[in-house]
């Protein structure tokens, strides 16, 4: 499978980005190439996310609503059966797959899709489910749960988010991006335009910030969010986010307890309308990013490297870029983090995770033509 135009380094838009970015440093020196290898793998149907097996096995979603486990040794993917039904349709459909941090020895498996309601409403839900695999190479899934949902449902296709993590305590974290509502992203009564923190039963902790408020609030570990299509943890244990701005202002995001970040009362970008949002500086008391984008870059698919394979690349933060047709490396200090670079993929990068190898792998996203491709990035020879 050939890999058309791709290999090329976007300095532009680097530069042009930069400059939009308070105390950001020039990209690296371009070289005229990447400084890796891109090797399509596989093929997929509008693939979402993906997540590796502790066997080195790839599951990968796809949006209209399958989930595949892919084998790199024989190159072949096989369906999974037994997964929930799907409300495909612009941005919504299946979402994100995680296996629990103790796979190996209690076989669950997260799963994030959209899921449709009462009318012409939908929403995000998380499920669990035993993944049972086969000697066929597929497996099907068993004694699914649906531990959260979005409040309240709501019209339109658009802001599902919803990410999946784990954090070293086994805590699971949903991303909940605010559907296109706006407001709700500051109503502790919904649960759109937070990020939740819950047990991994879906229980609330009661050491959630917002606990003795009772109702979906309680799983609210911080709000005022947009679309967030990107959550990592750092080694240190730090939760990092990105979401899509409106028209301008992507951001990345510290996530500490309880904070507020914002939205739709300030945000560097504004709305499509036209109308003005006020610019993070002009209220302090909300968490403001620690990188903005304008232009934005639409992020999806987020991981902090920890391999050896590109030593330069330990700790650095990799997010797909959407629009932006590009993977974009950032740099942390602490709780700082600046854009170190940004390389043209020639495609919707929509997913990126580490393989048990320490190469890093993307997922195009599946909707132009061509596109869907399963990419492996090594070290340049
Ligand atoms: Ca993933
Ligand atoms: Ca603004």
């Amino acid at each position: 499978m050939p890999l058309p135009h791709r290999l090329r380094l976007a300095l532009l838009p680097t530069l042009l980005t930069v400059a939009a970015c308070s105390g950001a440093a020039p990209p690296e020196a371009a070289s005229g190439a990447l400084p890796f290898t891109a090797t399509p793998v596989h093929r997929f149907d509008e693939p979402w996310a993906m997540a590796f097996l502790p066997d080195g096995r790839l599951l990968v979603t796809e949006k209209r609503g399958q989930l595949q486990l892919f084998d790199f040794k024989t190159g072949k993917a096989k369906r999974i059966s037994g997964v929930p039904e799907v409300a495909y349709g612009g941005q919504g459909g299946f979402g994100d797959v995680l296996p629990h941090p103790q796979f190996a020895q209690n076989h669950w498996v997260y799963l994030s899709y959209a899921e449709a309601g009462e009318g012409d409403t939908r929403g995000a839900a998380v499920a669990r489910a035993k993944l049972v695999l086969d000697a066929a190479g597929g497996g099907a899934l068993q004694d699914l749960q649906v531990i959260w949902r979005q409040v309240p449902k709501v019209s339109g296709q658009g802001h599902y988010g919803h990410r999946l993590a784990f954090d070293r305590d086994g805590k699971l974290w949903i991303s909940s991006s605010e559907r296109q509502k706006f407001d709700p992203a500051q109503d502790m009564a919904s649960n759109l335009g937070k990020i939740i923190r819950l047990n991994d039963d879906g229980s609330v902790p009661p050491d959630n910030p917002f606990a003795a408020q009772g109702g979906v609030a309680a799983q609210v570990w911080s709000l005022g969010h947009r679309n967030i299509l990107g959550l990592a943890f750092d080694a240190q244990g730090r939760l990092w986010e990105h979401e899509m701005g409106p028209k301008g202002g992507d951001e990345l995001n510290l996530v500490e307890r309880g904070a507020n970040y914002g939205y739709p009362i300030v945000s560097n970008g504004d709305h499509y309308d036209g109308r003005p949002i006020p610019d993070h500086v002009t209220r302090p008391e909300f968490a403001a990013p620690k990188i903005t984008w304008t232009p934005v870059i639409s992020p999806a698919g987020f991981v902090i490297y920890s391999g050896s394979l590109f030593p330069d690349w330990k700790g650095d933060g990799f997010i797909g870029g959407l629009s932006s047709q590009s993977l974009v490396r950032v740099e942390f200090n602490g709780t700082q983090a600046r854009e170190a670079a940004r390389y043209d993929m020639g495609q919707r990068i929509r997913e990126i995770e580490q393989g048990p190898d320490g190469a890093l792998y993307l997922l195009e996203d599946g909707e132009d033509a061509g596109a869907g491709h399963l990419i492996k990035l090594t070290p340049k020879a």
